[in-house]
């Protein structure tokens, strides 16, 4: 324990505090701007690079930054005096000196931590200029921007990219006014293991990573008067486009969600969770049949991997290629979604492929890569033709001037908005494994489970083995978030799988999709990650169907068209193949 005051008010904290944990345990909010705590990993370079949140520290002739200075007895810390306030808005300056001045047109305004601290230092006018501001092109992909010419040098993508999800692809170079963080040799993203996860952008303070924005593509198809103009929306943003209204974290808005991509003037609002459930069917036969190898003495047809989630696809691709047998052959709901809509559908309705434009919208940046994968397409026409992150599609309501937070509620059309609790949790860590266990435990055993809430799934630990008992056969199951805590997993497997796990469920970002890069800024506060998880488990909660396997729209569409779970038009259709 230790004793100190800062603004002359008392507090006690543990021995290794800092002295900006410290403050905020009286609430004193100290400005930051390189400094984020997130995911167990504190996201900055050790060297408190942007030092807006220095403090005056009696005794000490300099102001000292308190990310990292750590508190000692009796020490005494002044946050808001003159000199402190004075030296903090020149350190903004020069910040903004070195910075390109295109706030009205950048993707970030608005949520970018460098404006915000302009404006809380009343800066309306930087004299100074710096560097030349564009000494760095810009990097696109259909996922991400990239503009280095924004890099404030934080490092928080840096740290992002190599410790929690430890691919690599991002790391400081350069000297001084030419010092970013950038991919080795500054080559296009497209050319490193980058697996566009978009977690980079996810913390990123200002605007130099953000998302490839496809909101007026998606206008353009809506206005096209040849065109039939269908939408899917993700298990995980119905959980966070709330809080883009002002809604609070953990709102469910499934049904206003409903209603405002109606009024945006789609033709058919469809939910990604039918497909969720309908890759059950399949992931969950095939686990079934690899499962059955296995009892039959054949080790090696398990573990299988989920492959629903495109940047953990991308990774296992580049990153572990001697492994391409073990992951689940099944598409992603998103892509099952595609193929469905654009063969069963497109015939029901009576449309060509070529005039039915779907859109997805995700909580993702990756499922913009994954809908371009040349697999995924029918002599070039995709199967998914747009994909819209939450914040994008959030932007496109408010542009066509609807208040999500103010609308009534209205439910998907059908038959591809039917859904279960099962496909809901896809949305969450763990989730995709626990709808594919009770489907299979149902399947394997011919009984009802006692129970659909395998709890022991479930949670926000970074890797989570637990024990299913399937009416007296023990599967072995382990989940992992964040790809960083996969690698560990994957490199077992490697080694012979020696603990003799069954499943693994592995989705790229922290939280699962909840935790998504194209969700609403989360600006370093894993409560709202958590609630979000909470209210996915809500929704699933109150549903009257839980189990992928009783979808009736599912059913439907296995009798009508696809046959049987893994039969050959199934093959065709839902499955795919990875390449190194
Ligand atoms: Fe996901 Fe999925 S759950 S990957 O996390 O399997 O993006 O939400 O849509 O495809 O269903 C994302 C979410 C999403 C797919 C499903
Ligand atoms: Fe790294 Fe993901 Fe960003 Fe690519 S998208 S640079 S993998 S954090």
């Amino acid at each position: 324990e230790v004793n100190l005051t800062i603004n002359g008010r008392a507090v006690t904290v543990p021995k290794g505090t800092t002295i900006l944990d410290a403050a905020k345990t009286l609430g004193i909010d100290i400005p930051t701007l390189c400094h984020m705590d997130l995911h167990n990993t504190r996201m900055h370079s050790s060297k408190a690079t942007c030092r807006v949140c220095v403090v005056e520290v009696e005794g000490k002739k300099n102001l000292q930054p308190a990310c990292v200075t750590l508190v000692s007895e009796g020490m005494k810390v002044v946050t808001n005096s003159d000199r402190v306030l004075t030296t903090r808005k020149t350190i903004v300056e020069l910040l903004i000196s070195d910075h390109p001045r295109t706030c009205l047109s950048c993707a970030k305004s608005g949520d970018c931590e460098l404006q915000a601290l302009a404006i809380r230092f009343g800066i309306d006018n930087v004299n100074i200029t710096g560097k030349s501001q564009s000494l760095f092109d810009k990097d696109e992909t259909r996922s991400l921007v990239r503009d280095m010419n924004k890099c404030v040098r934080c490092r928080r993508c840096e740290t992002m990219c190599n410790e929690v999800q430890q691919v690599g692809a991002l790391s400081m170079s350069g000297r001084g006014f030419n010092a970013v963080v950038n991919t080795a040799f500054g080559a296009p993203s497209m050319e490193t293991v980058c697996t566009h996860c978009g977690q980079c952008a996810a913390v990123c303070p200002t605007g130099a990573i953000t998302e490839k924005d496809a909101t007026w593509d998606v206008i353009a198809a809506l206005n096209d008067p040849d065109k039939t103009v269908i939408v899917q929306t993700a298990p995980s943003v119905r959980v966070a486009i709330g809080e883009a209204f002002g809604m609070a974290p953990g709102s469910v808005a499934t049904g206003k969600l409903v209603t405002a991509l109606r009024e945006v003037g789609f033709d058919y609002v469809f939910d990604t969770d039918f497909a969720a459930d309908l890759t059950i069917m399949e992931e969950g036969t095939e686990l079934l049949a690899r499962l059955n190898r296995y009892l039959a003495g054949e080790k090696e047809a398990l573990p299988i991997l989920t492959s629903c989630c495109p940047a953990w696809v991308n990774f296992f691709e580049s990153q572990y290629p001697d492994l391409l047998q073990v992951p689940s052959s099944a598409k992603s709901p998103q892509q099952m979604f595609g193929a469905i809509a654009k063969t069963y559908f497109a015939e029901k309705i009576g449309v060509r492929r070529e005039d039915l434009v779907l859109v997805s919208v995700m909580p993702c940046l990756a499922k913009k890569m994954e809908a371009g994968r040349a697999e995924f397409s029918v002599d070039g026409n995709p199967d998914v033709d747009l994909v819209l992150s939450t914040r994008e599609l959030a932007r496109l309501i408010q542009r066509k001037d609807i208040n999500l937070a103010d609308l009534p509620d209205d439910g998907f059309d059908n038959p591809l908005g039917e859904s279960t609790g099962a496909g809901v949790i896809f949305g969450s860590t763990g989730g995709v494994i626990e709808a594919a266990v009770r489907t299979a435990y149902e399947l394997h055993t011919g009984k009802t489970c006692p129970s659909v809430d395998f709890t022991a799934l479930r949670g926000f630990e970074g890797v989570r083995i637990a024990e299913i008992d399937v009416d007296g056969l023990p599967l072995k199951i382990a989940v992992a978030h964040g790809l960083g805590n996969a690698r560990g997993l994957l490199d077992e497997i490697r080694a012979g799988n020696p603990r003799g796990i069954h499943a693994i469920e592995v989705m790229a970002c922290p939280g699962g999709c909840i935790g998504g890069a194209g969700q609403p800024y989360h600006h370093g506060d894993q409560n709202v990650i958590l609630a979000r998880q909470k209210a996915i488990y809500e929704i699933d909660r109150n549903m009257p169907l839980r189990k992928s396997h009783e979808n009736p729209s599912v059913l439907a569409l296995y009798r009508d068209f696809l046959g049987e779970p893994a039969s050959e038009l199934a093959h065709a259709l839902l499955h795919t193949a990875y390449q190194a």
